[in-house]
């Protein structure tokens, strides 16, 4: 077999820097996990490995375990001989984590080093404004790229409308519209999916997460929610899988989420019209609810920004703000960056200008 070359599936320089410091040991990717054995594709192929005693003991926080996507240093590539050992993970360039269901502080990785998270929701019975808004909040804190992925467009007869209301509140994220049952409406998604770039499919169960990444490999590698024949239940996704592309990138599938607990969020990215027009408020300490002169009420009245908007963005600050967000393992300013590039503010602006003229209309 040829050696896989890592720097395919997304290796980094500074990674490569990283590993150097652990003499005899192997740079590999998490490609899944089950309890407590992970696959790990090596330069030699996927391998079972497990994680050192040492490793556990000096864990404080579940974020720190191998999650699917990492980069980690395991001391074999061949596992002929027993399972390889997972000794560190390297740092990560990019975190999608979210709060494990009833606990308020646990952090689940659910993809890491990704490049861009697809936000999927599809344009039937899942289409929700709100909870687009809570998966941008996260993704935009992931230190990726989110991308809204609108699937089902064959279910769909109101799309026009549907994007409308999808571009009142997805500022500065591209937004397409995905089907699975033509030859190319997958298409658009694999521009993100160049040599080296990782994407990770996010969305509600049923969505066609899955179905999307079979279109995308070209043959039906993974289960989707069919049916099945001897109706012993249902085909899905059970577990986050990290799966290489024949042509080119690698993407992360995840089981539907039955909510998405937000750990972290970046507000000011998926509601820079609110703090935009925060910035315009008479008091600096403005709470946009009764005083005078309030920018956000005053777009309120004009029709310009929506009650339940204003009210989902303060649900948001609040379940994210006394989380203590934490010592995030990758780089703020470059992810600002990345948004000032993609017009970040100045298209919160053009936004808010396009939603006036829609008014006027
Ligand atoms: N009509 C239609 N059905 C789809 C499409 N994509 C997926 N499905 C169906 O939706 C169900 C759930 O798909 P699946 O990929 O398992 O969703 P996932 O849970 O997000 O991974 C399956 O029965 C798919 O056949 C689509 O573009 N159009
Ligand atoms: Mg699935
Ligand atoms: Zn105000």
């Amino acid at each position: 077999m040829k050696p896989i070359n890592l720097k395919n599936l997304g290796l980094t320089g500074e990674m490569i820097q990283e590993s150097k410091q652990y003499k005899n040991l192997s740079i590999g990717r998490v490609s899944t996990q089950s309890k407590n054995l992970y696959k790990v594709i090596t330069e030699n192929g996927e391998i079972i490995a497990e994680i050192s005693g040492k490793f556990h003991f000096y864990v404080s926080d579940s974020s720190e375990y191998p999650a699917v996507g990492d980069f980690v240093m395991v001391d074999r590539t061949d596992d002929s001989q027993g399972n390889a050992i997972i000794h560190h993970v390297l740092a990560r360039k990019s975190v999608f984590a979210r709060k494990t269901a009833g606990s308020r502080k646990d952090v689940q990785v659910v993809a890491a080093n990704i490049d861009t998270v697809f936000v999927c929701m599809s344009l039937n019975h899942d289409f929700n404004l709100r909870r687009l808004e809570r998966y941008l909040s996260n993704a935009w804190d992931s230190g990726a790229v989110p991308v809204v992925v609108l699937t089902k467009s064959d279910l769909c007869t109101d799309i026009e409308q549907k994007l409308n209301e999808i571009s009142s509140i997805a500022i500065g994220v591209d937004v397409y519209v995905t089907t699975s049952t033509s030859d190319d409406g997958y298409l658009p998604l694999k521009k993100y999916l160049a040599n080296g770039r990782t994407a990770a499919f996010i969305g509600s169960s049923g969505v066609g997460k899955s179905t999307l990444i079979n279109c995308l490999l070209g043959k039906n590698a993974l289960d989707t929610g069919e049916i099945r024949n001897d109706d012993k239940g249902r085909h899905t996704t059970t577990r986050r899988e990290l799966i290489i592309l024949p042509e080119s990138g690698v993407v992360i599938d995840t089981p539907g989420m039955r909510e998405l607990g937000v750990i972290h969020a970046d507000l000011s990215k998926s509601f820079a019209d609110i703090d935009e027009l925060a910035a315009q408020c008479k008091f600096n300490d403005c709470t946009h609810s009764n005083e005078p002169k309030c920018a956000v009420q005053n777009a309120i009245r004009e029709g310009i920004l929506s009650v339940e908007r204003l009210e989902n963005y303060r649900k948001l600050l609040r379940e994210t703000k006394y989380e203590g967000l934490n010592s995030k393992m990758i780089e703020k300013e470059k992810l600002n960056n990345i948004f000032r590039e993609m017009g970040g503010l100045k298209s919160a602006k053009k936004f808010m200008r396009a939603q006036k003229m829609k008014k006027r209309r």
